[in-house]
């Protein structure tokens, strides 16, 4: 076998990652030694990010490591322009990347997963994704489409169907935008060729995310074809799941370590921290991979799991990403590197969300909290507060706002959650932090709710008004007393850390 050379050209020991070149990788890097020309694409994956790369698809890695008889490979979907790069890269290195697995204490771990075998555009393509969903080999589609990608408006908690894709899909059920078209078509092949239906597994960070599909997909096919929908209803499984583990985007310096440490050439690695958790309800449709054996867990109830991460793991990455951004810090590690922040961190932790929790079986809060903290400080993990606030007009309702609601109906504290939002309010209308920088920004409602946080100083509440974030939280006189006096403090004082130690106990 010939080692092929590097694009890079500088340097003609660099080995570019493809299959050809996987037997002559650096004995430090864990390479597949599975043979992965007999995998099948029983998995379609729609959203191959950075976290289904560290998440599904190393499980899946790790289950064909361990089981040379599975043949369980992993048919990547983009449906964005935006997917053309991934799609160009993975398909240049052979649908292999390294993941790059950062410990707190220095220790890195380089391995190759090679459980995605093929990559398809659905918005080039849609019909050979719509015929790949639909073909005897698939048994699962999953989903890690974020939670902007289930387009559910807060103020009324169902699909918004004024979507223009939406309404596209439903008049193009053959060329469809969006995810649930995709499904719906792919469903309908199925049924009318008598093909079992696969199982819908979503990835994503919401609470009954499971259901949360169900009803949509449902929806979706109720309006084209009520017979499919029925059909549908008795047919397709949707677990719920809560996935778990931290992965920054991926940076130069990725992968610059790739080639300094290993000679290796890969256009396009993941960085992740070394926790990794799956909880997933044990309804599959059509059979699923024995992820048990490599770690997932399988329960009869996932919603207790789901509401703890998302309130502790996912509010706190938040919590931490407003103030912290306001307050100029760059970095999770950074924010609770300041005592300041981890301290409140917690306070908002044990003072505001314990208490709305459920018991979770197996699961010792206080560790569980403890362990935030220690993964969160992993210096090696650079997790950019920018990444944390990307679209938090979809994360905060999902990860924060029924905190607070949760709390106003049992009396419970509030103030340390309501300071976020009031944040969030400030860092929408102003842009900048408080020393002036540019804060970047990347909001589906980034306009909508610049303009209405710029009206706060004629009316305090005008913020709240984006019903579709807040649903009718600005019906809330405790709630809205306390953003109001918040709100002008802070544009009193641009000052979050004063405020913050003000709050704390
Ligand atoms: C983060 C998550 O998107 C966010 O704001 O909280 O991406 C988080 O890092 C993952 O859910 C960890 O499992």
């Amino acid at each position: 076998m010939t080692r092929q050379t590097s694009p890079i050209g500088a340097n003609a020991s660099l080995t570019p990652l493809n299959e050809a070149n996987l037997a002559q990788l650096n004995s430090q890097v864990s390479a597949p030694q599975y043979d992965r020309s007999r995998l099948k694409p029983r998995i379609v994956h729609v959203g191959v990010g950075g976290f289904h790369r560290s998440h599904e698809a190393f499980y899946t890695d790790e289950l064909l490591r361990n089981d040379r008889s599975s043949d369980w490979g992993i048919c990547g979907v983009g449906l964005r322009e935006a997917d053309e790069k991934i799609a160009s890269v993975l398909k240049r290195q052979d649908y292999l990347y390294t993941l790059i697995i950062r410990h707190p204490n220095g220790t890195v771990e380089s391995r190759v997963i090679g459980s995605i075998v093929d990559f398809l555009l659905g918005c080039h393509d849609p019909e050979s994704v719509i015929e790949q969903m639909a073909s005897p080999d698939t048994q699962i589609v999953s989903l890690t489409i974020t939670e902007g990608g289930y387009n559910i408006d807060a103020a009324t908690g169902e699909f918004n169907w004024n979507h223009p894709d939406a309404q596209h899909d439903l008049q193009n059920p053959t060329t469809p935008k969006l995810v649930f078209g995709f499904l719906t078509e792919a469903l309908k092949r199925r049924r009318a060729r008598n093909l079992p239906a696969f199982t819908i597994q979503s990835c994503d960070n919401i609470q009954h995310n499971g259901d949360l599909t169900r009803k949509t997909v449902l929806g979706f096919a109720r309006k084209q074809d009520p017979e499919l929908a029925t059909w549908i209803e008795s047919n397709v499984c949707f677990p719920n799941a809560m996935v778990d583990r931290i992965t920054p985007v991926t940076t130069q310096d990725d992968m610059d370590y790739l080639v300094q440490e290993h000679q290796l050439c890969d256009e396009w690695p993941v960085t992740c921290e070394p926790f990794c958790q799956w909880v997933v309800e044990d309804h599959f449709s059509a059979g699923r991979p024995a992820w048990e054996s490599v770690g997932a867990q399988f329960v009869p109830d996932v919603g207790p799991y789901e509401k703890m991460k998302l309130r502790l793991l996912n509010a706190g990455h938040s919590v931490l990403g407003i103030l912290g951004s306001i307050h100029g810090h760059r970095t999770i590690d950074g924010c609770v590197g300041d005592p300041l922040f981890a301290t409140y961190l917690r306070q908002f932790m044990d003072a505001e969300v314990t208490p709305v929790l459920d018991e979770v079986e197996g699961i010792d809060l206080e560790t569980y909290k403890d362990t935030l903290l220690e993964r969160f400080g992993n210096p090696n993990i650079k997790d950019a507060l920018s990444r944390i606030c990307l679209e938090s007009s979809s994360k905060l309702p999902v990860f924060l706002i029924p905190t607070i609601q949760d709390n106003l109906a049992r009396g419970g504290r509030i103030e340390l959650a309501t300071l976020v939002i009031a944040a969030w309010c400030f860092y929408s209308d102003k842009q900048v932090d408080q020393h002036g920088n540019p804060l970047e920004i990347i909001d589906e409602l980034k306009q909508p709710l610049h303009q209405a946080a710029a009206a706060t100083r004629k009316d305090p509440l005008s913020f709240l008004e984006v019903t579709e974030v807040f649903g009718d939280l600005i019906q809330n006189e405790r709630f809205t007393k306390q953003y109001v006096s918040m709100v002008e403090t802070l544009y009193e004082t641009t000052d979050i850390a004063s405020i913050m130690e003000d709050l704390l106990q």
